[in-house]
């Protein structure tokens, strides 16, 4: 069998279900409210938001006119996305709040090397590629990496006091298409962009996720630091990156601040 036959995607694994969520506040509704009614509408809203820090959401504050606060919900599953979201429309805060817009998508780990080794792997024994046969070797062979990679799939809010988050695609255009290079390439060029990122590793926690099949773009990425301008620098720096020079669209930038339930007050 000839390589050319070795299914083009990379393994993936996927983690937790994500939802950002953007807010404007209503300013003329909210001034409108007499003092009493405001601290009872905060009082409820704050109760709800230390459950749903408790629950592995985030609340920040948007700079710029692009919304005025983002929800950052992560759950181990799409039902439980669900429930919050219903339980955020229910408040009586949100009768203040308009939602400007939203992203669906799964955190989600792309495994490069390990696909070359296990595909290679799984060749080499004689198994064919999209058979039976050949999911079940997949499978046993990602079952420790998923194990291994529980933390990352399923990761807390990182405490940092900055975010940053953005969807992105990977280019399909005439002259350059990334899902029409071959493997070997797109792990070499995606190895290269993983060598940049690790640089910051201590500086940024960066979530991936992916979002083909749930919203409009293929990736979100979310980042969180302490410093805001290590955002501009991973990201200038990572523009000279092939992959990112070569391959990348992006989508709409959100920059924000961490909030705990408890300073809510602050944001109205
Ligand atoms: O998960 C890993 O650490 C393994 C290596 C790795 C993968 C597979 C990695 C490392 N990333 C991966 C996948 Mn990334 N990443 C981005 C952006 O602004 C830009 O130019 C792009 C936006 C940033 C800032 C960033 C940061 N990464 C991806 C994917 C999926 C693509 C696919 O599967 O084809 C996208 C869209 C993407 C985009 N990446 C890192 C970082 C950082 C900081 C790291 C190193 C993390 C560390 O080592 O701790």
């Amino acid at each position: 069998m000839s390589n050319t036959n070795i299914p083009a995607v990379p393994l993936t694994l996927e983690g937790a279900a994500v939802l950002h969520q953007l807010f404007r506040i209503e300013w003329s509704k909210w001034n409108a409210l007499e003092a009493g009614k405001k601290q009872s509408i905060l009082d409820e809203a704050k109760q709800f938001f230390v459950r749903l820090e408790g629950a592995n959401s985030g609340l920040f504050s948007i700079l710029g006119h692009k919304g005025d606060l983002m929800l950052v919900h992560f759950r181990s599953g799409f039902p439980e996305i669900s429930e919050v979201e219903l339980a955020v429309s229910k408040l009586e805060l949100n009768q203040y709040l308009v939602q400007t817009t939203s992203y669906v998508s799964v955190v989600e780990l792309g495994l490069y090397e390990s696909t070359q080794k296990i595909y290679g792997a799984l060749m080499e024994k004689g198994v064919i590629p999209n058979t039976p046969e050949w999911a079940t070797g997949v499978q046993e062979m990602l079952a420790h990496q998923r194990t291994a990679m529980a933390p990352r799939l399923f990761p807390d809010v990182p405490a940092r006091k900055y975010i940053c988050f953005y969807p992105m695609d990977r280019r399909r255009g005439e002259q350059n298409n990334w899902y029409m290079e071959s493997l070997p390439d797109r792990a070499r060029l995606m190895h290269e962009h993983g060598m940049v990122g690790r640089r910051y590793a201590d500086v940024v926690k960066q979530i991936i996720s992916g979002s083909i099949g749930f919203d409009d773009w293929e990736w979100g990425v979310t980042l969180f630091a302490d410093d805001p301008l290590v955002f501009k620098k991973l990201i200038y720096e990572m523009r000279f990156d092939e992959v990112s020079a070569v391959y990348a669209e992006f989508g709409v930038f959100y920059f924000g601040m961490r909030h705990s339930a408890a300073e809510l007050e602050k944001l109205f």
